[in-house]
């Protein structure tokens, strides 16, 4: 078995990691990367319920690791993967668990949650020792074979694990209850000695899956490692499997032993240090007991905790004396890239970035439009108007602006359902589409003709203005060049029948802009235009766009430059663009609603012709 042979874990053991957690998967990866590996240490990750693949760092390169829904598939898809790392929480790790060592390629389970029932825990070892396998944990870590594979966060940060000298193997096989603690002692026993071969953290519950004795009976039998160091704990009688195995003579390389609790001795009453484990039961669970056992089986266990490294040194060096071990070839491990986010954060790198936003910023405790936060455009009561002027115009304009502004998207939000872009959304919504579909089919048709000529109806009418150009001049002009005035013509409205919204608008700007030079330009142009037909009159878009121009140059807020600018980029289609989207949406609705059939146009409709 396994923990007959000696070796958990090689320079290509791949695991599972169940319940993805970032950091410690990268961390594994990272640990690879330093070692050289030329495949991750993760084969596969589970995440219950979802699949696909997740983005990770292996040194400089980024890899795909797969993801799979269940333990089943995960183990087929990497049948070599022997290792399951569990973090699952302590609510479902027993069943994972026991899952994970039901599948016949899984040899190792490590279970890091703390607080799983000591019954599951109970049935988990049975379990697992009757087929040959191997749990370590609950309440831990896990381990590491040092140069060749570390279990999620053990031995903590990239700049602990170099320090620490884990990226090669050394001669020296640690067991530990605690986690923590084995931190602290990668740190002794790399200062004194050549190095951890391998360490483990068996878990600080009562009934952990595999022991210390178990350990160190298998790095007995493990070449490399010359020497062993064990951190036990008060509470338990763990270590007496350890002392009955040394006294039985199976352990014949050194062991360094402590127990730490110690100074339980000093409470009046029973006393439960962090682990489930760790509490002082009866006078054989102490401390000064199990060290004392230990050092009569034959450990070497010093006389404090503090004592313990140089109790490490002297077994090593006696070790070195003897020719026992060979000295350690040092390798430097490769440098690991240091992630852009925390290389900002520290000030050792800048980055472009790759986008320039200046209307909203939704970083602080509220979004702002334009430097303004919500809660004031709330508390003024300003309106969609004023919305509008900052995420459009990056300024707050006057009342009379934003209430035209407000003026245009009424008057234009909708205009019956025999309008080109009402019609196409009203098609679109009878042929079973979704609300997003029927709404953009309708505003695909708002362009030069329909709905979208209000900014060449401004650029046009601004020229020939600023121009000084009379009607004759601009009409014929724009006939020469074969374009139709934008702004000018209805389908249906005409000198008789004037558009209401037309007028509607102007009397708005007449009463309240301080002037409307554009707009009456417009008009003496309309004027011409009826001259040569009833239906050319000046329709929303000429109006609208004409009365842009007016609002931008006289409220003083704009500049020439930035007048020209919006002129230019063409914002005013985007008032009607908005204005519409509300019809349209009501038009779907109202098709829904009306559970209308697929629209079919008639044959009679049609003209068919060669
Ligand atoms: N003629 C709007 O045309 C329309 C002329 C012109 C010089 C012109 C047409 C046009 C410019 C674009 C424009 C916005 C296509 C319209 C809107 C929103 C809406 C829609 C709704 C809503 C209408 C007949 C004769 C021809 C033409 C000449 C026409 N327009 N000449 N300048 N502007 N305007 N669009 O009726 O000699 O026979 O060849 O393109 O401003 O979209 O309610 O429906 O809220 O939803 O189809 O209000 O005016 O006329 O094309 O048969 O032309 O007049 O050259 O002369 P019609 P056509 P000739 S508002």
């Amino acid at each position: 078995s396994k923990m007959a042979t000696g070796q958990l874990f090689s320079r290509t053991t791949q695991a599972l990691f169940y319940n993805y957690k970032q950091l410690p998967v990268q961390r594994m990866l990272d640990f690879d990367f330093l070692c050289g590996r030329e495949t991750p240490s993760v084969a596969g990750i589970i995440n219950p319920g979802s699949e696909g693949f997740q983005k990770l760092f292996f040194g400089q390169e980024e890899i795909a690791i797969p993801v799979h829904a269940a333990i089943e598939a995960a183990c087929a898809a990497h049948p070599t993967a022997d290792v399951f790392i569990n973090f699952a929480s302590f609510r479902s790790a027993a069943a994972s668990s026991m899952a994970a060592l039901k599948q016949p390629t899984i040899k190792v389970v490590a279970i890091i949650a703390e607080g799983v029932p000591e019954s599951d825990t109970k049935q988990l070892i049975a379990y697992a020792r009757a087929n040959n396998k191997v749990v370590i944990g609950p309440a831990t870590v896990g381990g590491i074979q040092a140069g060749a594979f570390k279990i999620g966060d053990t031995a903590g940060t990239i700049d602990n694990i170099i320090q620490c000298k884990l990226y090669r193997p050394g001669s020296v096989g640690f067991v530990s209850k605690s986690g923590g603690m084995s931190n602290e002692m990668y740190n002794t026993v790399a200062r004194v000695t050549d190095g951890i071969y391998e360490g483990i953290a068996i878990g600080g519950d009562v009934f952990p899956g595999s022991t210390l004795s178990d350990h160190i009976l298998r790095f007995n039998n493990i070449p490399q490692i010359k020497m062993m160091v064990v951190l036990g704990e008060l509470g338990g009688r763990d270590e007496y499997s350890l002392v009955e195995a040394l006294k039985q003579g199976k352990v014949n390389k050194p062991v360094v032993a402590w127990v730490s609790g110690t100074c339980a001795r000093l409470f009046k009453s029973e006393v439960q240090f962090g682990h489930a484990g760790a509490k002082s039961g009866g006078e054989m669970e102490s401390a000064q007991a199990k060290n004392q056992a230990l050092m009569d089986a034959g450990a070497i266990v010093p006389t404090s905790f503090e004592a313990l490294e140089s109790a490490i040194k002297e077994t090593f060096e006696k070790l070195v004396e003897e020719g026992k071990v060979s000295p350690i070839k040092e390798v430097t491990p490769p440098q690991i890239p240091e992630d852009l986010s925390s290389a900002i954060k520290s000030g050792k790198v800048r980055a472009p970035t790759h986008i320039i936003s200046t209307i909203s910023d939704d970083r602080g405790e509220e979004p702002c439009y334009a430097g303004v936060p919500m809660s004031s455009i709330i508390e003024q009561g300003l309106g969609v108007g004023d919305v509008i002027s900052l995420l459009w115009f990056k300024r707050s304009l006057p009342r009379y602006c934003t209430k035209f502004i407000e003026i245009c998207i009424m008057l234009c939000a909708d205009h019956g359902p025999c309008v080109s872009g009402a019609h196409n959304t009203i098609v679109t919504a009878r042929a079973g589409k979704d609300l997003v579909s029927s709404l953009v089919s309708g505003l695909l048709t708002i362009g030069p003709r329909f709905g979208g000529a209000i900014d060449d109806a401004a650029r046009y009418f601004k020229d020939a203005c600023d121009r000084n150009l009379t009607p004759y001049e601009f009409v014929e002009g724009m006939k020469k060049k074969g374009i139709r005035v934008p702004g000018i013509g209805h389908r249906i409205k005409s000198r008789d029948n004037r558009d209401k919204r037309v007028e509607l608008l102007q009397k708005f700007a007449r009463s309240n802009f301080p002037s409307v030079k554009y707009m009456e330009y417009a008009v003496t142009v309309e004027s011409y235009t009826l001259s040569k037909a009833n239906n050319l009159v000046l329709n929303v878009d000429g109006a609208i766009g004409s009365l842009f121009l007016d609002l931008l140059a006289g409220s003083g807020m704009f500049t020439k430059q930035e007048i020209d600018e919006i002129v230019q980029i063409g914002y005013l289609n985007g008032l009607f663009v908005l204005a519409r989207s509300i019809g349209l949406i009501g038009h779907t609705f109202d098709q829904k609603r009306l559970k209308q059939p697929l629209y079919r146009h008639p044959w009679e409709d049609v003209l068919y012709t060669k």
